[in-house]
This record gives structure tokens, C-alpha cells and sequence, in this order.
């Protein structure tokens, strides 16, 4: 079934996004048997894993744990390849589960949602796209994505260069072949060192500009364990609960020692041992307080630092690759194939940007401070206006005509990260304020989803038309949200999580780090006591 052009004029509910969130939304307001439309920006359904297709894209939650969990027949069902799931299977994976439910009928691609007016007598949202239509709905659900618009590089001269360029978000669905030609990467954070080992493997020369070293580790991948997956699938409900009840959305054992209360010899063989592991929590959740206290941290950094150096034969490039000058942990770590390895091919360069700061974009190239770098295609992976960019690029205004950028000036303001106040039956699908990019993306999804779903249900059966945030509770769990922040590493770094990566993006520490289980079991409670923090209106 293929997506369909029109827009009713008059729905329940429109859903802005066709990603992971987007399509499980609607897949729950039909349930309720809300008329739904999904507008999509992209080509295709599929959010961020529609985009992202640049060479080693690829999740780093495995593939057991990053699925729906909603369908327990599609969850038995479907075959996952391997321990990390590579973009193009996250891709069909979500095409099959669209598919199976007939979602796409209701979806509207290749439209941007471009305004979004709140009317306070009918209670109703009224949203404009960029071809033209209008349509007015009573809720009014953004599904956009935390990661979705792409940020380039402050330098001038990007529209001067005269050989090809791509930002990894946005990659030529017919992909690249970088053969024989000499490619600059701008940026190494998660999507660069996925990429930049495989397109050394094409390019004849590969020049990497560095601005901040990141710690990566290796995933280790390769075909999935059969054993493994029989087993998980065997017990999919308990894994799934334990999953949920957690905190970044994959159930492991919790630590129990602080890091400084062992000896050097015991750390580095826990530090070892989960190293082996190859997944993003092993060496972080070693010790209880790696990212709380500064010199617990430096221990686990200086484990991962020996390893580049392990690795990495040139000591020069070893040292520029050492992560140096932020906790290991506060800008989201990477996981890799072969990344650090990749520096040891003699045509692969590495250039840091701390020495020689990036100046600008050549008709040939790259300048830096200290000279040209001539490249005949350019890469950048340079990140995105995280977690507020894709809600802020949508004129929207609330009651009163307030604007979300107006309101959101100093720095986002949510309840839960789901609803804001001044803007009644809007919901922000992993919004801030919520755990979403500190966890398992779909199980933040799936809880926000499922949440969303049973408070329209409620209102419906009470004959209610609008829900909105009081000033009081967002305010409170704005608060909090900064306080647990506070209590960690992670608010003493310069990371997108708190919008420093986007020059005048307000400082503030936008997810909640206090955990998927905790932060369930606050929105139930919420749930439990009469939606508590929300007001409701007939
Ligand atoms: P990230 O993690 O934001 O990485 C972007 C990279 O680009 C990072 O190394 C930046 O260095 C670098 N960057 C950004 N702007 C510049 C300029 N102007 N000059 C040089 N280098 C620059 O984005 P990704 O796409 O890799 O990953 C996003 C998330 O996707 C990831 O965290 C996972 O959750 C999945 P900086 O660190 O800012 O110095």
C-alpha cells in the first residue's frame, strides 16, 4: 500500500513525522479509532534511519533490544542479521512493520509541516504545510525526531567548493562511490567514525578534520548469535520489562563499587572485561560513579586512551585521537568498526583543528590556519541542532499567539518533555526533558506513545477537549531535569546535549538523566493521580 497526497481538511489528530514514533503513534490513534493523518518530510517513511544512509550507519543498541515491542507476533517473527543493526535493515525492518499494519495509507510524504496555530475557542490546532495544505486537527503530535536537522559548519565558502559534498544526514539514496578520489570528513563524532573506516577503504586519499577527539569503543560486530536471539525471544516480555524499568533502556547489572574504592590492577581488568563486551554502557556502568566524580572518570578515560594508543601506530596521530579535556561519557560515545585502526593506512590524514582551526571552504577544498587541503569530495559529519531544532523550525504558536521559539528562548521548557504550557493538546514525542537520546530510543518512544495514547483515551471517555501543562509543573520538572543534570559530569561539558555544538543555542542540559525506569514510573504515577500537572477542560 503506498502513501497517500491528500490532507483531510478535519482529522482527530495529525502526526508531524513518519519515523519509529511517527508510525507507532498512529498505529495507537487508530486503536482508539482517531482519524490520523502523518505528515512526512522525507521521500520515504522512516525518520532518521531514512536520512542517515551514509556508508556504516548503523545503531549502536543491538538489535534484540531496538525493535517495537508493541507486536509480539512481528517480534517473534522477524530476523535480525546482526548484533548491531546497519541502517538499510533498521530501514526494512521499519518498512515490514508499516507493511504489516497498513500505516502507510495514512501517510503524507515529501511535505513539510511549516506552521502550527493553536485556536482557543475550538480547541483545535490548525496546520499548514509547505505544498499548500491546511488542515485542523484536535491534537496536534510531534514525532520530529531529536536528531533530524543537520548542522553545517560555521565557516564560510561551503557554496564556493566545486567537487561534491554530503552531510551523512542527508546522503544520495544511490550512494557514493568514493573511488580514486581524495575525501575530507569534517567532524568525528558518532556518524564520522562510523563512516570514515569505510570510506578509507574506497577513497585514495582520506583527510579527517578533528575538532574534539571522541572515545569510541569497538562494537565487535559481526552475525548475530543464534543462541541468543532463541533465548531473548523466548522470554521477549521479561527482557522487554526489564528493559523498561531500567536506566538507558537495556537492562544490565547496576554497579555497585565506586571506582576509587578498588586498586589500579582490579580496575583495568574490569575495565578489560568490559572493553570485550563491545557495547556503550560496558565500560560507563563499571563503577557507580564514572559519571559523577572527576577522578573516577579519568580512570576509565585513561583505560580508553591506552587503547588508542594500543592501537594507533603513529604516535602523534594516537595522541591527537586521545580525548582529552572533557569527562569520557559527556559527549554521547561512539561505538566502532575498525575506527581507530583505520589511522593506521598511510593515506589516511589526520588533521586537528585545535592546532589549526578550520578558517574556511575553498572552491578546492579545505583552508585551515595553516594551509590548503585539496579534496575532491567533502564529507560532513558535522551533527545537528539536536533535541529543540526540528519543534523551533516549525512556526508554532499557542494561546494567545505565543510562539514556542519565544517561549522557548532561554532554553526548552517541558512537562516530561511530553507537553508545554501555553500550548494545550501539543505533545512532543521524546521531547526535552525527557530520557530519550540518554537511552534506547525505542523504548522511550514506545512508553511516550503508549502514555500519549491512554490519555486520549481518557479525555475521550470523559467528554474532555483539551489538556494542557500547567506553568507550575513544567517549571518544577524543568528544575529537576536541570538539577539531576547538575549532579552528573554531563552539564560541566560543551556536548549537544546541551545545545553548545549550535553558536546562540540557549546552555541548558535538555534530557532527563534520571532514567528510563524512574522517569516511567513518574509519568504513571502522573497518569495514576488524575494526570496530575496537566489541566483538563471540557
Ligand atoms: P555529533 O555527535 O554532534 O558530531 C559532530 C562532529 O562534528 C563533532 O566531532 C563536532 O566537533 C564536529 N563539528 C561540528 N561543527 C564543526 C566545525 N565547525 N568544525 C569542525 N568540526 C565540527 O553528530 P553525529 O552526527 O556524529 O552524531 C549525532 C548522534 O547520532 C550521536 O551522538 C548518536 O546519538 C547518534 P565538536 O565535538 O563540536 O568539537
Amino acid at each position: 500500500m503506498s502513501a497517500t497526497n491528500t490532507v483531510p481538511r478535519e482529522l482527530d489528530a495529525i502526526v508531524v513525522g513518519a519515523g519509529f514514533s511517527g508510525l507507532y503513534m498512529l498505529y495507537k490513534l487508530r486503536e482508539l479509532g482517531l482519524s490520523t493523518t502523518v505528515i512526512e518530510a522525507g521521500g520515504d517513511i522512516g525518520g532518521t534511519w531514512y536520512w542517515n544512509r551514509y556508508p556504516g550507519a548503523r545503531c549502536d543498541v543491538e538489535s534484540m533490544h531496538y525493535s517495537y515491542s508493541f507486536d509480539p507476533e512481528l517480534e517473534q517473527d522477524w530476523e535480525w542479521t546482526e548484533k548491531y543493526p546497519s541502517q538499510p535493515e533498521i530501514l526494512s525492518y521499519i518498512h515490514h512493520v508499516a507493511d504489516k499494519h497498513d500505516l502507510r495509507k495514512d501517510v503524507v510524504l515529501e511535505t513539510k509541516v511549516t506552521s502550527a496555530y493553536y485556536d482557543e475557542d475550538s480547541a483545535t490546532w490548525t496546520v499548514q504545510t509547505d505544498r499548500g495544505h491546511e488542515a485542523r486537527a484536535r491534537y496536534c503530535i510531534m514525532a520530529v525526531g531529536c536528531l533530524s536537522v543537520p548542522k553545517t559548519p560555521e565557516v564560510p565558502g561551503l557554496e564556493r567548493f566545486r567537487g561534491d559534498w554530503y552531510h551523512t544526514c542527508d546522503w544520495p539514496e544511490s550512494g557514493v562511490d568514493f573511488t580514486g578520489k581524495r575525501v575530507g570528513v569534517i567532524g568525528t563524532g558518532s556518524s564520522g567514525i562510523q563512516a570514515i573506516p569505510i570510506i578509507a577503504k574506497q577513497a585514495d586519499e582520506l583527510t579527517v578534520f578533528q575538532r574534539t577527539a571522541n572515545f569510541s569503543l569497538p562494537t565487535f560486530n559481526g552475525p548475530i548469535d543464534r543462541e541468543m536471539v532463541a533465548e531473548i525471544k523466548a522470554n521477549y516480555r521479561e527482557v522487554r520489562e526489564a528493559g523498561r524499568r531500567s536506566g538507558f533502556g537495556v537492562a544490565i547489572d547496576p554497579p555497585t563499587k565506586s571506582a576509587l574504592e578498588v586498586d589500579e590492577e582490579e580496575r583495568r581488568r574490569t575495565y578489560e572485561e568490559r572493553w570485550q563486551r563491545g557495547n556503550l554502557t560496558g565500560v560507563l556502568q563499571a563503577y557507580t560513579d564514572l559519571l559523577a566524580d572527576e577522578r573516577a572518570n579519568e580512570t576509565a578515560a585513561e583505560f580508553v586512551r591506552g587503547k588508542i594508543r594500543e592501537i594507533v601506530k603513529d604516535p602523534k596521530k594516537a595522541e591527537i585521537l586521545s580525548p582529552k579535556g572533557y569527562a569520557f561519557g559527556t559527549k554521547r560515545p561512539c561505538l566502532d568498526t575498525g575506527y581507530y585502526e583505520t589511522f593506521n593506512n598511510d593515506h589516511v590524514h589526520l588533521v586537528d583543528l585545535r592546532e589549526t582551526p578550520l578558517v574556511e571552504i575553498t572552491d578546492k577544498g579545505v583552508r585551515t590556519s595553516d594551509r590548503e587541503y585539496e579534496v575532491d569530495s567533502l564529507v560532513l559529519a558535522t551533527g545537528f541542532d539536536a533535541m529543540t531544532g526540528a519543534l523551533l523550525n516549525i512556526d508554532i504558536h499557542g494561546k494567545g499567539g505565543i510562539t514556542l521559539k519565544e517561549k522557548w528562548a532561554e532554553g526548552p521548557m517541558t512537562y516530561l518533555g511530553l507537553g508545554v504550557s501555553g500550548f494545550p493538546n501539543l505533545f512532543t514525542i521524546t521531547g526535552p526533558g525527557s530520557p530519550s537520546v540518554l537511552s534506547n530510543m525505542i523504548v522511550s518512544i514506545e512508553q511516550h506513545v503508549e502514555w500519549i495514547a491512554d490519555l486520549l483515551d481518557h479525555m475521550r471517555k470523559r467528554e474532555l477537549t483539551s489538556v494542557e501543562a500547567t506553568e507550575a509543573a513544567e517549571k518544577e520538572w524543568t528544575d529537576h531535569v536541570q538539577e539531576c543534570g547538575e549532579a552528573t559530569l554531563y552539564t560541566k561539558t560543551d556536548s549537544w546535549y546541551m545545545g553548545a555544538n549550535v553558536p546562540g543555542k540557549p546552555r541548558v542540559f535538555m534530557p532527563y538523566i534520571g532514567g528510563v525506569g524512574a522517569y516511567r514510573e513518574k509519568c504513571e504515577q502522573v497518569a495514576a493521580q488524575d494526570y496530575e500537572g496537566f489541566a483538563l477542560r471540557a
